[in-house]
């Protein structure tokens, strides 16, 4: 599927207004639905994405819970993006992420959240496991997949590196957040809060990958 930008007579609904200054060419943004349903996701995605973007939603196409039965987070991202490009006939972003403990094998990892039946729970469960290991190093990661078609899609990858608390601590952000601190800082993800968040973490980092790429096919014409 081509891109949309370089399309604008076919997307006057999608200029926004005021357009740019003569020479620069009208301010079009680019159209994606986002494959998560998680809210949190979500809200991380806009604003690690910003402004360019104009988002839509799976949700606002279908009310549809996807089966998560890849065995990475690869072929997980794969199934939701393809899903939700079959279902929009959009191009799609997906989202799977997940915590990777290094004393626990690489768990919870693609059962992340699938792990307990809430946050609260699958928080304890960790903690419980990691009682008494000092070994207390983990990264989060995220694989995303643009969708655009079968033979038509783009990977990007983000890993963030850090170590699980002795217990939960602060109130922002969502899943591990409060038993995870990045390295280089003394706080957890929930007490950092979403600016400092969403300039380091794992969907940040794949995030700006991806932002990359579409500026290239942007300026490439591609
Ligand atoms: P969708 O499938 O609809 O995207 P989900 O929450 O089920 O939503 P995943 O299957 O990718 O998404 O599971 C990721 C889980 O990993 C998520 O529910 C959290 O428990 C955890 N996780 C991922 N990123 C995280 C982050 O930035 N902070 C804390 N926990 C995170």
């Amino acid at each position: 599927m081509e891109h949309l930008w370089w399309k604008p007579q076919s997307l006057r609904n999608k200029i926004t207004w005021p357009l740019s200054p003569i020479g620069q060419g009208p301010r079009v943004k680019i159209l994606i639905v986002l494959a998560t349903k998680n809210p949190h996701k979500i809200k991380e995605i806009q604003a690690i994405l910003g402004k360019e973007f104009n988002f839509r939603l799976l949700s606002d196409y279908i009310d549809f819970e996807i089966k998560e039965t890849g065995r990475t987070l690869l072929e997980n991202s794969l199934i939701k993006a393809a899903f939700t490009f079959k279902v929009s006939n959009l191009p799609s972003l997906a989202d799977d992420s997940g915590l990777f403990i290094e004393a626990l094998g690489g768990e919870p990892g693609i059962y992340s959240s699938r792990y307990g039946k809430n946050d609260e729970e699958r928080i304890n469960i960790v903690l419980h496991k990691l009682s008494g290991i000092k070994d207390r190093r983990a990264k989060f990661r995220a694989v995303y997949v643009y969708y655009c078609g079968p033979d038509n899609y783009e990977v990007f990858e983000g890993e963030c590196s850090g170590r699980i608390t002795e217990t939960a601590r602060g109130k922002n952000g969502f899943g591990y957040d409060p038993i995870f601190i990045p390295d280089g800082y003394k706080k957890t993800f929930a007490e950092l809060g979403p600016t400092i968040k969403n300039r380091i973490s794992h969907r940040a980092r794949a995030l700006k990958d991806f932002k990359i790429y579409l500026n290239r096919k942007k300026t490439s014409g591609i």
